[in-house]
């Protein structure tokens, strides 16, 4: 990465004390944001953090991650400022059972933040809707939620989710592509919002708006509970979900594989599946394969 942090012009920094000045308020959930220039991936920092005692609602972003991690040891990789990568510590005090919905209240923020993000005025003059605006739906980019939280358009990647849990605290990281281009893909199935037609050169504005839909539903959620019925997640998970309705292949951790059809998501925000023999099979973790 080039010392300056202007030498990419349509890669602007990401300003600390700015973020800090919009997100961290009196009885808030945003307790302290920081950026680093650059890190082996922020999920282990905060995990780190999270041993020793940082409270909930803080948050660390970097522009530049050179082990980001992903699931079941995988990675994420995307070159400096061309995505937003960053963590959240969340300490839910709702029963453990209903933990499982982090996942999925994590992918709903982010569809959410990008789908109003990217959608025009309802005039049609200007790229992202100012308060008040009422966005276009037809134009947005549709962001969708392979189950249980990668965030495509179409069946191309924009982002992706890691969950982690230390102890009573649960790490959320966030790795979503922004400015990345077609040239610089990491994996060929992968997209950003500037190959999907929505060029914002500014990451400021979006993790401001994922920041602020997490902080809305984590509050709904866990003042009700964690209930995903009352709090509203549940529905507003199937209404983004792309996977429902879909033929599916799904690698289970322990290497076995379950085809059928997804119908459902169950109250504790398993993957229900109906198999080719009419057998109905609850998925809590594992890898969705869309099947044509
Ligand atoms: C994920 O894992 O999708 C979770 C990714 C979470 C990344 C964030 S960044 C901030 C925070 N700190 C971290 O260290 N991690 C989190 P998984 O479902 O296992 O997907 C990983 C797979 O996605 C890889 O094996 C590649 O195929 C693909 N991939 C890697 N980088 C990508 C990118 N930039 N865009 C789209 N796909 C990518």
């Amino acid at each position: 990465m080039s010392d300056s942090p202007y030498a990419d012009l349509d890669r602007p920094p990401l300003h600390e004390a700015a973020l800090r000045g919009a997100l961290v308020r009196p009885g808030g959930l945003w307790r302290d944001v920081r950026v680093v220039r650059e890190t082996g991936s922020t999920n282990v920092d905060l995990a780190a953090a999270a041993q020793e005692g940082a409270p909930e609602g803080t948050v660390l972003t970097t522009e530049h991650q050179h082990a980001g991690r992903g699931r079941l040891g995988r990675a994420w990789t995307a070159p400096p400022r061309s995505g937003l990568m960053f963590s959240v510590l969340l300490r839910p005090a709702v029963p453990v059972e209903r933990l499982g919905w982090v996942p999925l209240l994590a992918g709903v923020s982010t569809a959410n933040a990008v789908r109003r993000m990217t959608a025009w005025s309802e005039e049609g003059d200007r790229f992202f809707p100012e308060p008040g605006d009422r966005p276009r739906a037809d134009v947005a980019v549709d962001a969708r939620l392979k189950w249980p939280n990668d965030l495509l358009v179409g069946e191309r990647k924009l982002a992706g989710i890691l969950v982690e849990r230390i102890g009573g605290a649960l790490v959320v990281g966030i790795g979503l592509n922004v400015g990345l281009r077609a040239d610089e893909l990491p994996v060929p199935t992968a997209t950003s919002l500037a190959i999907e037609g929505a060029p914002l050169s500014d990451r400021a504005p979006l993790l401001r708006a994922i920041l602020r839909e997490l902080e809305t539903w984590y509050r709904e959620w866990t003042s009700l509970d964690g209930d995903p019925e009352t709090s509203g997640l549940r529905p507003a998970y199937k209404d983004l979900c792309a996977t429902l309705g879909r033929r599916v292949r799904v690698e289970l951790p322990g290497g076995e594989t379950v085809e059928g059809t997804a119908g459902d998501i169950d109250q504790d925000g398993r993957l229900l599946i109906t198999t080719d023999q009419g057998r109905e099979r609850a998925v809590g973790a594992g890898d969705v394969v869309h099947v044509r």
